[in-house]
């Protein structure tokens, strides 16, 4: 019986350690296919900031479905015996309430702290000579005005590595500005100008929607932008035709 009740709860212990690993790889190897392709420092940290939560979560996910596993496994109504765990006593054992407390209030204390920290990053004031992107959003089309410049386009290009800010509005209801690529959303609200700055760092095409149903065609509020090099960025910039 004792040696019953060893093997059992060994199963659950073994059951927890090997749904953790496999919620670790989960964890570490999901954004890869998952995610949008990372182009830029904010996604960047997006996507690390999703990693370490997962992974962090991990073992409680494990935890919760190796129990559920294990009390299936010992069917009480079924008849079967008691299971050792089902008689462990929970209220008054103060060791495991402390476990338990401490355990949970080490997590939230982490993500806490992790997240203020990314957050604060982000916020982090622009750096020395930004590109500034005026954005407006409109049903149902998006425009961009370079700031300094009388170009505007409907597509948006950008240099890479250089830090860009977004002036965001709206010229009637809200729209959501969101470049998944980059980890950029927010709304853009009419008489009001949203600032989100990134540092776009990889080259190539990524695609920009509206995140705020707009109304009739909201779902085709989409359109595409391009990371260029900065030779590029500037013959492109040149190349377009200059509006008062
Ligand atoms: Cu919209």
């Amino acid at each position: 019986m004792a040696n019953n009740k060893k093997n059992s709860l060994a199963g659950f212990l073994w059951l927890w350690f090997a749904l953790t690993v496999f919620g670790v790889i989960l964890s570490v190897w999901g954004p890869g296919f998952l995610m949008p392709r990372s182009m830029s420092s904010s996604m960047h940290l997006t996507i690390l900031t999703m990693v370490v939560f997962s992974v962090a979560a991990a073992p409680v996910a494990a935890g919760v479905y190796a129990a559920l596993a294990y009390m299936l496994r010992h069917n009480v109504y079924r008849g079967d015996s008691v299971p050792p765990a089902a008689k462990v006593q929970t209220r008054e054992n103060s060791r495991l309430t402390i476990g338990w407390v401490l355990t949970s209030t080490i997590l939230t204390v982490f993500l806490l702290v992790w997240g203020l920290g990314a957050l604060s990053v982000e916020n982090s004031g622009a750096q020395a000579n930004p590109l500034v992107v005026n954005v407006t959003g409109q049903q149902w089309v998006w425009s961009f005005a370079y700031a300094g410049t009388h170009v505007q386009s409907n597509t948006l290009v950008l240099p890479v590595n250089r830090e860009v800010v977004f002036h965001i509005t709206s010229k009637d209801v809200t729209h959501g500005f969101w470049i998944a690529n980059m980890g950029v959303q927010v709304d853009a609200n009419d008489g009001a100008i949203t600032e989100i700055h990134t540092t776009p760092d990889k080259l190539g095409n990524f695609d920009i929607r509206c995140t705020q149903f707009c109304g009739l065609n909201h779902a085709f509020m989409v359109t595409t932008g391009q990371v260029l090099t900065t030779q590029g960025f500037d013959n492109w910039l040149a190349a377009q035709p200059q509006r008062a």
